[in-house]
Parts: C-alpha cells; structure tokens; sequence
C-alpha cells in the first residue's frame, strides 16, 4: 500500500469566521496555517481565496500572493479551487491554473450544493481540462455523485486528461452523495484501475471516512473546508489539529504517511 497522502482543505469558499473563529482568510493567514498542516503530515495544500473583506474570490493576483508565501515556508504540494464559490462563472474559475500549479481541482459535474446548485457542464468540464492539460496542472478530479466518475472516463477517451487519474469523493454535501460507507465503497469500485483516490467527508463524516481512506489504501482529506468541529459540539482550534488526528490514526493502523514529495511520486506529478 502507498503511503497516506493527506490533503489539508484550510478555508473553503462556504465557511465564515461566525462558523470557525480560527478559519485562515488572509494570504498569509493561508500560509501560515499550510505551513502549520506541513509541519503536522499534510503533503498538499488545497486553497480557496478570499478578498480583504474575507470573501471568496478567484483572483489570479491573491492567488499567486498566496502560493509564493507558501512556497517561501514549505515545500508542500498546491492545489488551488478552480471550484470556487456557487456564483462564481468558469472563466474566473480558471484564473488559479495561470499560475500553473502542480494540482489544481476539477468538478466533474453539476449538482445541487445545499440551497444552491454547483454548475459543472460539459462544456465547463472540458474546458477546464483541456486548460489544465496546457497548462502541465494535475487536475484532482472531484466527484461529488456517482456519474461524475463516468464524466471523467469521457474525459480521458476525449484525450483531455491522462491515466493514471486521481480522484477526491467529496461526500456528505447536502444534496449531493450521501457519506456512508457504502458509498464510498461504491465510489472506490467504480473508477479506472490504477487510479488513485482521496476522500473528503463533510462535517461529522469526515473521521470516519477519512479511517475508511486509511484502511483502503485511499488517501484523506481533512480541514475546515470540510469540517469546522473536532467533536460534536466541539470546535477544532485549526486545521493542523485535524491532520495530526489523522496521522495518529494512521500511525495506529500500521499506515506511513507521504513527504509532499513522496506525494509527487505517488500521484505522478
Ligand atoms: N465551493 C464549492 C462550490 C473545489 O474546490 O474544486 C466547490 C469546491 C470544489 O469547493
Ligand atoms: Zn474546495
């Protein structure tokens, strides 16, 4: 079995301070707490930006900002959104990719994001991977229901992303794929052979896919992205703390934990 990869996700587009009174939201606020998952065990960096009114924003320029003050501390994988928040359009989206990361994500489809509805056409989809392809960037293909895996197939068929492909479950989104362990299993049993796998559950389902993750040989994201608790009732005080709970698990189930570049060796990149 490869050893584990975890993926810190530090901010998210959704989370507020109200939510988690430690959430990261300036560059460096960022790239302090990357630096902090780095330290702990995370190999990669997933990263939502925020304008100085601390709300998501997709900007090229606050990326970059971000991504150099990382890069300054560690050598820690990023990954930047091309996600976004629900409003934001495809074209801003993409800005991250200029920067041309070594990963950034890729929705593979549309579905419904608690109230709101989170737009992946196929045109949007093909657009960003054929960006991503010209651009060198891993894309981290995320899948939030069951035919998103079919959508990434098209893609490789297309010629628009190569094999060996790498997948992020995001699971637990209200309105999406619920976060049981059967599901997941589902996920796992149904992607191309060979390709590789991390799993993010929302909320209270986070640990217990994120052990689920360990045991099957998938890797793990954690962080306030996805999760502000650390407990029921009980906030986490950053998002170090929830990967040093992981790499404990870990530890325990007889499952190393990758460098970020043991990391690069893993995902291909
Ligand atoms: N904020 C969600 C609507 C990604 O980062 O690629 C989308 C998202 C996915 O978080
Ligand atoms: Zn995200």
């Amino acid at each position: 079995m490869d050893k584990l990869i975890i993926t810190a996700a530090l901010t998210g587009a959704e989370v507020t301070r109200e939510n988690q009174p430690n959430l990261p939201l300036t560059p460096d606020e960022i790239a302090e707490a990357a630096y902090q998952c780095y330290l702990a065990g995370a190999s990669i960096v997933h990263v939502h930006a925020r304008d100085a009114e601390g709300n998501p924003t997709q900007s090229y320029d606050v990326y970059k900002e971000i991504k150099e003050k990382i890069e300054a501390k560690c050598n820690i994988i990023f990954q930047p959104s091309t996600g976004g928040a629900v409003w934001h359009g495809p074209e801003e989206r993409l800005q991250p990719v200029d920067l041309k990361p070594e990963m950034a994500t890729l929705s593979a489809g549309t579905c419904n994001f608690g109230p709101d509805v989170f737009m992946n056409t196929e045109e949007y989809i093909e657009k960003f991977a054929t960006k991503m392809k010209e651009m060198g960037v891993k894309p981290e293909i995320e899948v939030f229901e069951r035919g998103m895996i079919e959508n990434a197939k098209k893609l490789v068929k297309q010629g628009l992303v190569e094999t060996p492909l790498h997948f992020d479950f995001v699971l637990g989104v209200p309105g999406a794929c619920p976060a049981t362990p059967e599901d997941l299993l589902y996920m796992v049993r149904n992607i191309p052979e060979g390709s590789t796998w991390t799993v993010a559950g929302i909320g209270r389902h986070e640990l217990p896919l994120a052990t689920m993750g360990i045991i099957l040989g998938g890797h793990v994201r954690v962080g306030f992205e996805d999760n502000v608790y650390y407990g029921k009732g009980q906030l986490a005080q950053s998002n170090a703390e929830l990967v040093e709970r992981v790499v404990r698990i870990a530890k325990e189930l007889g499952r190393e934990v990758a460098t970020p570049d043991e990391a690069r060796r893993i995902l291909n990149i």
